[in-house]
């Protein structure tokens, strides 16, 4: 007897563009990945210093960073252990916003962010400007919990999730690249996941 669905559904689901190679849709879970114990940081007591290679040295206190213009990022978020999540919604302000007024200098190219915690991680100057990254504090439009990074964390999300420190407390300009805590154990200094950039060589 023919089965005309057969053929229908015996095919196999078709991947999803938005995964990048390697990766896997973890659906409507987010899973915690912290490699130290999770900080419980008041927002009175948190602030965000942009140093290094710029003109003017600022900081910005909670009430400060939220006069800045408030920016949102939707989509999704790629981490280096194969989990993607999709249509995520953060928000927060641009890192555009703040080197605006902090000023890098000509020299300027590479990122050190640091977390209030000491976990580190270094970026090119490229990737945190032109409207792609974040200091985020609201997830789905509530207030960014302490397990992933709350009160504020950095967000890169075109780069794997490693790049988006949790805790975020300064952002530090460099003329030459300085490897942060991934890096210096095996983690690629860009960790483009369009490219697979997990691993040193990648
Ligand atoms: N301070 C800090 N930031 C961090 C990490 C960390 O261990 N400490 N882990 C990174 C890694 S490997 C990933 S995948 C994401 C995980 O964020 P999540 O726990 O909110 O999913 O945070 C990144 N930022
Ligand atoms: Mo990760």
């Amino acid at each position: 007897m023919p089965t005309p669905t057969r053929g229908f559904l015996g095919r196999r689901r078709e991947r999803d563009p938005r995964l990048p190679p390697g990766q896997y849709d973890v659906g409507t879970d987010w899973p915690v990945l912290t490699a130290e114990p999770t900080p419980r940081i008041a927002p009175e007591r948190w602030s965000i210093t942009v140093d290094g290679e710029v003109e003017s040295p600022t900081t910005w206190s909670w009430e400060q960073a939220h006069r800045l213009p408030p920016s949102e990022y939707r989509g999704d978020i790629h981490c280096v252990t194969t989990w993607s999540k999709f249509d995520t919604r953060f928000g927060g302000v641009s890192v555009d916003a703040l080197l605006e007024a902090a000023r890098p200098t000509a020299g300027a190219r590479f990122v050190l962010a640091t977390s209030s915690t000491g976990y580190t991680t270094n970026l090119p100057l490229a990737d945190v400007t032109g409207g792609r990254a974040w200091l985020a504090w609201e997830f789905d439009g509530r207030p960014l919990t302490p397990e992933h990074g709350g009160p504020v964390r950095l967000l890169v999300p075109h780069l794997y999730f490693w790049k988006s420190a949790k805790w975020v407390s300064r952002l530090t300009l460099l003329t030459d690249d300085r490897p942060g805590f991934w890096e210096q154990n095996g983690y690629h200094d860009r960790g483009d996941p369009w490219r697979q950039q997990r691993y040193q060589g990648d």
